[in-house]
Parts: structure tokens; sequence; C-alpha cells
């Protein structure tokens, strides 16, 4: 597994990214903790330079693994399912943009969660007319990761974030409806313990349609910290010869620095026993 944290130069102190600041310097400072590679919280694709920080990376040997976009949904309010086409177009262009940022960075692929966008049921949506449009919408999107060689996940998040694509079934269901590898799950340990009966089933369940795995304890800290039984996730990620990428995605307790080294050692600690 590539074990990559979570870095950024424009997310909000509350946000679960555990290295915040200027992106040259967390890549140094994932590297020195004893990570593979990074995965960037993006607002923009207009408010990066791709090939800088691509390079930059790779020259000192770490992989730019993924990108988290939801700032841009958060922020900017870009969502796919938007009830105005013209919305729809926009949000494309900017998810457009951010996969080939990432096949610039070496092929990161590009996490999706709030750019889906909500239910808008005063517009006469409902969770499956939801679903028909957000299909739509990435199709285009998802030919053109095909074309770069990344791919687009999609993440599972719980119904207080998100009100649609909660669990591992919902998404994986959606997922499948594309004819394409290069559209994948994503599963985050914080939202399967909300969502999930049986979160070891869930990740079995995905098998080879998992694309990236967010690792966070329940209560958002750092893996380790808290009841997420990560020998026994680890040992299910194992059995379905997952390959792909751990993220590190949690809060800065006590400080991030700190968090990033402590959910690192439990993970490392748990795969060097198995
Ligand atoms: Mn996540």
């Amino acid at each position: 597994m590539i074990l990559s944290c979570g870095i950024s130069d424009c997310a909000s102190p509350k946000a679960p990214v555990p290295l915040k600041g200027e992106l040259q310097a967390m890549i140094d400072k994932a590297k020195y903790i004893g990570f593979d590679g990074v995965e960037i919280h993006l607002r923009s694709p207009n408010m990066i330079d791709f090939g800088l920080i691509g390079d930059y990376a790779a020259q000192r040997g770490m992989r730019v693994t993924s990108m988290c976009t939801g700032m841009a949904m958060g922020i900017d309010g870009f969502n796919l399912t938007h009830v105005q086409p013209e919305g729809r177009r926009a949000a494309q262009a900017v998810l457009s943009g951010f996969l080939k940022g990432g096949a610039r960075m070496g092929g990161a692929m590009v996490s999706l969660a709030y750019m889906k966008g909500p239910i808008n049921e005063a517009a006469g949506r409902t969770r499956a007319s939801s679903k028909d449009v957000l299909y739509d919408s990435l199709m285009p999107c998802v030919e053109l990761a095909e074309k770069l060689g990344n791919s687009i996940t999609l993440e599972a998040v719980n119904r207080f974030e998100c009100d649609y694509l909660w669990t591992a079934e919902e998404t994986l269901e959606f997922v499948e409806r594309f004819d394409s590898p290069h559209i994948t799950v994503h599963l985050d340990t914080f939202h399967m313990n909300i969502e999930e009966r049986d979160m070891l089933g869930a990740i079995c369940l995905c098998k080879d349609r998992l694309g990236l795995f967010h690792f966070s304890d329940n209560d958002r800290r750092y893996p380790g910290y808290s009841h997420v039984n990560y020998a026994a996730v680890l040992e299910t990620l194992k059995a379905i010869n997952y390959s792909g990428v751990g993220s590190f995605e949690f809060w800065e307790y006590p400080d991030g620095e700190t968090a990033a080294r402590r959910g690192l050692n439990h993970i490392k600690g748990l795969l060097a026993t198995m």
C-alpha cells in the first residue's frame, strides 16, 4: 500500500487535513515523517501550479497520489447536479481541470464527494434522479480520465455531510453503471463507522473497484486514537489484494505533525506484523 498524507495550502483550520501550509514545505514534511506521497486538498485547478508541485514531489521521490475536491463545492459551489445546465458545465470544467492537473502530476486521481451536489427536492429531484443527472455529468469526465490515464474516485460519505451515496454498496452500484476502470469507489473509515453495518464486509464488497482508502479514526482523529479496528481493516484490505493508496485524513490533534506521525506509526506498526 502507498501511504499518503493529506496536505493543503487553503483548507480551513477545522478541515481534516493533517499538514497545512505551503505545498512544497508540506511535501518535505510528509517525506520527513515517512510517507510515500501526498494527497492535496484543493479548491480550484486555477489556484495551483500543477507542473511545479508535481515536479517538486517527483524530484524528492514523493508521489502525488490523489486530490480531494470538497472545497470546490464547499467554498465555490461547483456541483455536478446543479439544476441549471450551465452550472453543471462549470462543475465539469473544474473537474476536468483537476483531472488534467492530476495527469500532469504523474497520474494523481481525483476524489469526488461534495461536488456531486445535494438532492435538490425543491426542483423535483429525488435520490434516483440525482444519480441520473450525476451519471450524465460524470460521463465526459470519465472519458477524459480514460484519455489522460488517471481516474475519478467517488467517496462514500455519511448522511450528515451528503444527501446520497452513503454506503459502499450504494456507491459501488453507481460506479458500476460506468463500463470503465477509470471511475472507482473511495472508502473512508470515518464515514464507514457511521454508515456501514459491517465495515469489513463493505471493503470486501468493493474488491477491485476500490480506488482510494482514507484512514481516519471514528472521531476524525488519527488512526489508533479511538476505536476503529485498523488491524482488521488492514487484514481485510490485504485479503482483497488492495495495493492502492491509503491516505491520511484527520484533524490536527494535538497538532498536525504529531497526528500524522502517530497515525503513520500505528498503520506501519500493524502492517509490519502482517
Ligand atoms: Mn475522506
